[in-house]
């Protein structure tokens, strides 16, 4: 397993529409236990396979508590099959938006059909932090971050920002 560098705002790359994935096979479940690995070094609770470069539709979640054990969870060609009525609202961050947190608003229950790590289809039907992670986590499959979903003034306010501290710190790719 390896900790994968994290792409952070304003990348391009953070606005590319995921491809699906095609075959649940040895490669890609390195890929998800790598993407796990980032995820809990950062620590994160979710992470989308685009937050590490990769232009595929897989996302992992884990809301174990701390001092619980581990409950790693893998989400392949994830669909959003029907959003409720009922909002709910969460303070919410992303690894690739360091420490930023905003308040957004969306459906407190999803119904979602995906592939698990052993390419089984599988339905969830989520609620409280799992449908909010799930629902930003699918945002990231399609080119959507959180900021998309505050006040214009905030998220210009969120992007410039982070313009001006990847001008003083170039990306990392380009050092060495
Ligand atoms: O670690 C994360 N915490 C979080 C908190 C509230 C709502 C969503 C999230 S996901 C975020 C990790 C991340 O950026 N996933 O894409
Ligand atoms: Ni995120």
């Amino acid at each position: 397993m390896s900790i994968k560098p994290l792409v952070i705002l304003p990348d391009p790359v953070l606005r590319l529409a995921s491809k699906p994935v095609e075959r649940v096979d040895a490669p890609l479940l390195k890929l998800a236990d790598d993407m796990l690995e980032t995820m809990y070094d950062a620590p994160g609770i979710g992470l989308a396979a685009i937050q590490v470069g990769e232009a595929l539709r897989m996302l992992v979640i884990d809301l174990a508590k701390e001092g619980d054990a581990p409950a790693p969870q893998v989400f392949i060609n994830p669909e959003i099959l029907q959003g409720s009525d009922e909002r709910s609202v969460y303070e919410e961050g992303c690894l690739s938006i360091p420490d930023y947190y905003a308040e957004v608003e969306r459906p407190a229950q999803v119904r979602v059909r995906h592939l698990d790590r052993d390419g089984r289809l599988q339905e969830v039907e989520a609620e409280g932090l799992l449908a909010t992670c799930l629902q930003h986590e699918i945002d990231h499959l399609n080119g959507v971050l959180f900021i998309d979903h505050i006040s214009k003034l905030k998220r210009d306010m969120v992007v410039k920002k982070f313009k001006k501290l990847a001008r003083d710190r170039p990306p990392a790719r380009t050092i060495g």
